[in-house]
């Protein structure tokens, strides 16, 4: 059976548990990082150079780097789900992936570790506020192209909508004013939905 290694409070985590499910695959997830440790043990390191979660081991397979873990679990797993064979279509859902990693999740850290977590170190106001700007602007470009199409991957629900879904997920359930997003709305709205999502998203965020 599929082994997912990493606490479901991680992001990076929850997206390939949704991912997981989306495609149809039993799995053990199995609770390292955080307050649970064990990413420094030998054993996870030879896993994971790098320390951190999520890591899978599919059969004798084991692989890190979350969006890579769902670009193969769609892959190897998803060809009836969430796969993208046409190369165009594929790489305009796969930009989005990117964006998340290189673009949201920077924005949305420092103020969940601030609103959320509160971590000690990290709860300067400034460095909040920035941090909520910038979600605001980057949550305006995802108003604007969800406002005639129903999924980010395009007509069809895809990787880009597990991956940016799961930190919209944690935008709009933190404890901060937004600006309301109607387009985006009933896009997480219709994401929330799905089992797979659910299993994957708890709520209330930490
Ligand atoms: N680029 C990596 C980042 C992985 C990462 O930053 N993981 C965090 C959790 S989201 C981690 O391992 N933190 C240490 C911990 O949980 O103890 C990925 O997307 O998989």
């Amino acid at each position: 059976m599929l082994k997912i290694w990493g606490r479901l409070s991680s992001v990076n985590v929850q997206k390939v548990v949704w991912a997981a499910g989306e495609v149809g695959q039993a799995f053990e997830r199995i609770d390292v990082g955080g307050p649970f440790g064990g990413l420094d043990t030998p054993e996870f390191r030879a896993m994971n150079p790098n320390g951190q979660i999520p890591v899978i081991e599919d059969g004798a397979f084991k692989l890190w780097e979350s969006n890579t873990i769902v670009r193969y679990l769609a892959a190897r797993h998803g060809a009836a789900t969430i796969a993208e064979e046409d190369p165009a279509r594929r790489a305009e859902a796969e930009r989005w992936m990117d964006w998340m990693l290189s673009e949201l999740q920077p924005a949305l850290a420092p103020v969940l570790w601030g609103v959320v977590r509160k971590v000690p170190g990290h709860t300067d106001p400034d460095v909040i506020a920035k941090g909520v700007e910038r979600a605001e602007e980057l949550m305006a470009i995802l108003e604007a192209q969800l406002a005639d199409r129903p999924f980010l991957s395009g007509e069809r629900f895809g990787v880009a909508d597990i991956t940016v879904g799961c930190g919209a997920h944690r935008w709009l359930n933190m404890p901060v004013e937004r600006i309301e997003r109607p387009a985006v709305q009933r896009w997480y709205q219709t994401l929330f939905a799905r089992p797979a999502a659910q299993a994957a998203l708890p709520l209330p965020i930490t």
